[in-house]
C-alpha cells in the first residue's frame, strides 16, 4: 500500500468500508427479524472493491452497481435508509415499495442506473450512458461491476466489443470472488486471469488485489483518469472472495473450509486498520469517533425504515409503468453548442446514404426509400413496395432553386452547405447525399 492520498481521503475509505459492512450486518439481522421482502445479498469480504473504485469517480460521473456494491451505492451518496426502506419494500423507498434488493437508481441527482438483474446488461447500457455524456460534451465516466460468472454471458463480449469499438469512457469493474453460485472460477473459465478477457476487445485492463482499498483505489483512478482522457474502455480485475454464501438461503457448505480461512486472514477492513495504524492516521480516539459515528447514523436509519409504513394496496396499480413526465423527466444536459453536432456544422451529415442508393429501375430516380436486398421490382418504374414508400414529392422539386447571398439563383443543397438554410427535411439532405456521393447517373443497375 503506498501512501498517495490525504488524512481524510484515507479515513473516508475507511469509514466507506465500515459503513458498508454495518449496513449490510444490519440488514442480516432484520432479514432473520423476517422483516426483508425477497433475497439478501452479502458483499462481505468486498467492501474494498466496491468503495475503492466508486470513490475512484467525481460527482459527476455516472455508476450502474450490482447487488454485491452497497459500499459503492454509499459512496455515490445514498443515504442508509434507501438501502434499508428499499429491502424491506417501504413506501418510503426509491421505488415506493414496488421493489426489493438494490433495484433502484437515481438519474436526476447522484448519476445511478439501477442494477439489471440479467446478468451482463448493464455493460452495453452504461456503454450507452458513456456515450451520450461524450456526445452532450460532459467529460464523464461510466462504470459497473460485473462477477466472475457474468463475465462469461454473451452480452459481457457484445457489450465490452461494442463499448470498445465505440471508445466509450467507460470503466468495467470485474469482481473475481472465486464463486458464481456454487461453481467455481476454475470449473468455468479456461483462463487464469479473467483480465485476460479485454485482449480480445483491444482495450487496456488491469488486475489488482480487491482487499487492498488502497491499489483498488489507485487502480480504478488511474483507469478513470485515462478513460476520461479519450482512451476508451477500461477493464480492471479485482481478485476477492465471497466471504458469504450467495444469498442468505445459501449455507456456502461446498467451498472448502481452507479457502474461507486463506481470505478471512485477508480480510480488507483488518488489513487496512493495520495499515492506517501503522501510518499514524488512526488511533483509538479517531476508531472510537468513527465507530459512534457510523451507529448514531445507522441506528437513526434503521428506526427510520422500521417505522415506515408498507405502500398502500391502492397503489399496486400505479406506477407500474412509465407514464412520461409525471413518473420522471429526463432532459439532456447539454454542455456543449448543439450547434457543434447538427449539420451544417457537423462534420458527418445526419443522414445514411448507401453507395448507388438510388440508381437503380426500380427506385423511382434519385429520390427513392433505401432498397435493401436484391429484390426483383413488379414493374419497370417502381417495386411493390417501393411504390409505398417512396415519398409523395417528385425528385426534381427537392433540388429547388433558392436565392443565393449573391442575389444568384443555386440549389437548395449547396445553399444548405454554406448554412443558408436549415430547413432542409430527412429526403431533401438525402437526395443532396447521395447526389454528391454518387458518379453521375447512368441510370444502370449495380
Ligand atoms: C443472464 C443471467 N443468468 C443467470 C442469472 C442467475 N444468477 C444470478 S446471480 C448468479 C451468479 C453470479 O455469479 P457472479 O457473476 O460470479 O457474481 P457473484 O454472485 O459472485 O457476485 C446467477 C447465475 C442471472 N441473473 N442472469
Ligand atoms: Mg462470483
Amino acid at each position: 500500500m503506498k501512501k498517495q492520498l490525504t488524512r481524510q481521503q484515507y479515513l473516508d475509505l475507511y469509514y466507506y468500508m465500515r459503513l458498508n459492512r454495518t449496513v449490510e450486518d444490519t440488514m442480516v439481522k432484520l432479514f432473520r427479524q423476517n422483516k426483508i421482502v425477497g433475497g439478501l445479498y452479502s458483499s462481505e469480504g468486498q467492501e474494498g472493491i466496491s468503495v475503492g473504485t466508486a470513490y475512484a469517480l467525481e460527482k459527476k460521473d455516472w455508476m450502474a452497481p450490482m447487488i454485491r456494491n452497497i459500499g459503492a451505492l454509499l459512496v455515490k451518496g445514498v443515504p442508509p435508509r434507501d438501502i434499508f426502506t428499499q429491502h424491506m419494500a417501504k413506501y418510503t423507498s426509491p421505488t415506493r415499495g414496488k421493489d426489493g434488493t438494490s433495484h433502484f437508481g437515481d438519474l436526476e441527482n447522484l448519476h445511478i442506473v439501477s442494477p439489471i438483474s440479467m446478468l451482463g446488461d448493464l455493460i452495453p447500457v452504461i456503454t450507452g450512458v458513456a456515450m451520450a455524456g461524450r456526445y452532450l460534451g460532459q467529460k464523464i465516466v461510466a462504470m459497473t461491476w460485473i462477477g466472475d460468472g457474468g463475465s462469461s454471458t454473451g452480452v459481457f463480449h457484445e457489450g465490452l466489443n461494442f463499448a470498445a469499438s465505440q471508445n466509450a469512457p467507460f470503466v468495467l469493474i470485474l469482481e473475481n470472488n472465486q464463486w458464481a453460485y456454487s461453481t467455481p472460477v476454475k470449473r468455468q473459465v479456461p483462463v487464469k486471469d479473467l483480465a485476460d478477457r479485454a485482449k480480445a476487445y483491444g482495450i487496456a485492463s488491469y488486475i489488482v488485489d480487491g482487499n487492498d482499498v488502497v491499489a483498488v483505489y489507485n487502480t480504478t483512478k488511474e483507469a478513470v483518469d485515462r478513460a476520461r482522457a479519450g482512451e476508451g474502455p477500461i477493464l480492471i480485475e479485482a481478485k476477492s472472495m465471497r466471504m458469504r454464501g450467495h444469498a442468505q438461503h445459501d449455507p456456502a457448505e461446498y467451498v472448502p473450509k481452507e479457502m474461507f480461512e486463506y481470505w478471512k486472514a485477508r480480510d480488507p477492513i483488518v488489513l487496512y486498520e493495520k495499515f492506517l495504524t501503522g501510518e499514524k492516521l488512526l488511533d483509538a480516539k479517531s476508531k472510537k469517533e468513527i465507530d459512534e459515528r457510523i451507529e448514531t447514523l445507522l441506528t437513526k436509519e434503521r428506526d427510520f425504515a422500521e417505522n415506515s409504513p408498507m405502500p398502500p394496496a391502492e397503489f399496486a396499480n400505479e406506477g407500474v409503468y412509465c407514464t412520461g413526465d409525471e413518473c420522471h423527466k429526463i432532459a439532456a444536459k447539454w454542455e456543449r453548442s448543439k450547434a457543434e453536432v447538427t449539420p451544417p456544422r457537423s462534420s458527418i451529415a445526419a443522414v445514411w446514404s448507401v453507395e448507388g442508393f438510388g440508381e437503380g429501375k426500380g427506385s423511382a430516380g434519385k429520390n427513392a426509400p433505401i432498397h435493401f436486398g436484391d429484390t426483383t421490382p413488379a414493374s419497370p418504374e417502381l417495386g411493390e413496395n417501393e411504390s409505398k414508400l417512396a415519398p409523395k414529392t417528385p425528385a426534381k422539386t427537392v433540388v429547388k432553386k433558392v436565392a443565393g447571398s449573391n442575389g444568384k439563383s443555386k440549389t437548395h443543397a449547396s445553399a444548405a452547405k454554406n448554412g443558408a438554410s436549415r430547413k432542409e427535411s430527412a429526403h431533401q439532405i438525402a437526395a443532396r447525399v447521395a447526389k454528391k456521393s454518387a458518379p453521375a447517373s447512368t441510370g444502370k443497375r449495380r
